[in-house]
């Protein structure tokens, strides 16, 4: 895809070399942004992609467990931020899902569970807010009504400053939006970290393709996916690979079949990738 390629010689070109807790230097550019149709952001043509692991990751996401007990055994792509028992402190799906709320508004209001479709108490007691669900209910109230008060306010947060002050790993692409223009449906992530050669085709992908099955589930075509990248950096043991990838000609697009089912019935079956063609895969160490 052309607009991953300009990045990666835009940073190339352009990156600082810069020193980062992992040991492994970068180089990095600040704020990096680009948009790509979404009917052209999956696939990944110019090295093979491992859409499997990806796909694990998002369903993993969707079902908002804090652990990766169930997800390590079908990819390996979080175990190196996790403990044995598959603990992890890294909490996309647990804050998508059951972001924690007060029991109070800050205008003294109770945020009742029963009044409210998105609250729900834990076992523990704590109340936690299913952002997910808001989301796609408010795109279906935005068809009668397009004036909704919530159509631009329709964002994800993965950010928590109390997780992020202890854990091993904050969210890398920390909060997400969605935008309407026409019947289309558009999304933008905002990344505080971003390593190209990893992390980015996966985010990618991930964020495209729930943007496909949102907008399949409210009745809207697929719009744009943005993109801005804070650090946007490339790791130098990663060097000659990307510049290996810069020389590969585009290939043909394969397509995306979501089977005809709710949303909250999806799962890793109904996603599949038709007539993929890719270069080869270019081997890339993480730095952890
Ligand atoms: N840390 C770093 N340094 N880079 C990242 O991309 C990254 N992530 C997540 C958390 N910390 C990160 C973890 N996500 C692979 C892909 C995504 C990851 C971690 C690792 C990876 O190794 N991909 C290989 C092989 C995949 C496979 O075997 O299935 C690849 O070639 O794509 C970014 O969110």
């Amino acid at each position: 895809m052309k607009q991953y390629l300009d990045m990666v010689k835009y940073v190339l070109d352009n990156g600082v070399k810069k020193e980062n807790r992992t040991g492994v230097d970068t180089i990095s550019t600040f704020a990096y942004s680009y948009k790509v149709d979404l009917s052209e952001v999956i696939p990944f043509d110019n090295k093979k992609m491992y859409f499997n692991s990806m796909l694990h990751e998002l369903f993993w996401y969707l079902s908002g467990e804090e652990h990766i007990k169930n997800l390590r055994k079908k990819t390996k792509i979080w175990d190196a931020w996790a403990d044995e028992e598959g603990r992890l402190q890294t909490a996309y799906g647990r804050f998508w899902r059951r972001y924690p709320v007060p029991e109070i508004s800050l205008d003294g209001e109770v945020f009742a569970d029963e009044d409210n479709p998105w609250v729900t108490r834990e076992e523990n007691g704590q109340l936690v807010f299913d952002q997910i669900r808001y989301i796609i209910d408010t795109l279906k109230e935005m068809k009668t009504n397009p004036n909704h008060k919530n159509g631009r306010r329709m964002i994800v947060l993965a950010w928590n400053p109390g997780n992020a002050t202890i854990s091993k790993l904050p969210p890398c692409h920390y909060t997400f939006a969605f935008n309407v223009l026409g019947n289309k449906l558009n999304c933008h992530l905002t990344q505080r970290s971003g390593d190209i050669a990893l992390g980015i085709p996966f985010n990618l992908a991930c964020y495209s393709l729930l943007t496909m099955m949102i907008a399949k589930e409210c009745g809207y075509e697929v719009g744009e996916f943005a993109h801005t990248i804070i650090d946007a950096h490339i790791y130098e043991n990663h060097i000659e690979g990307l510049k290996e990838q810069l020389t590969r000609e585009p290939l043909k697009l394969a397509k995306i079949k979501i089977t005809n089912k709710p949303f909250n019935e999806l799962t890793f079956e109904d996603i599949v990738l038709e007539d993929y063609e890719s270069h080869p895969v270019i081997k890339f160490e993480v730095a952890v």
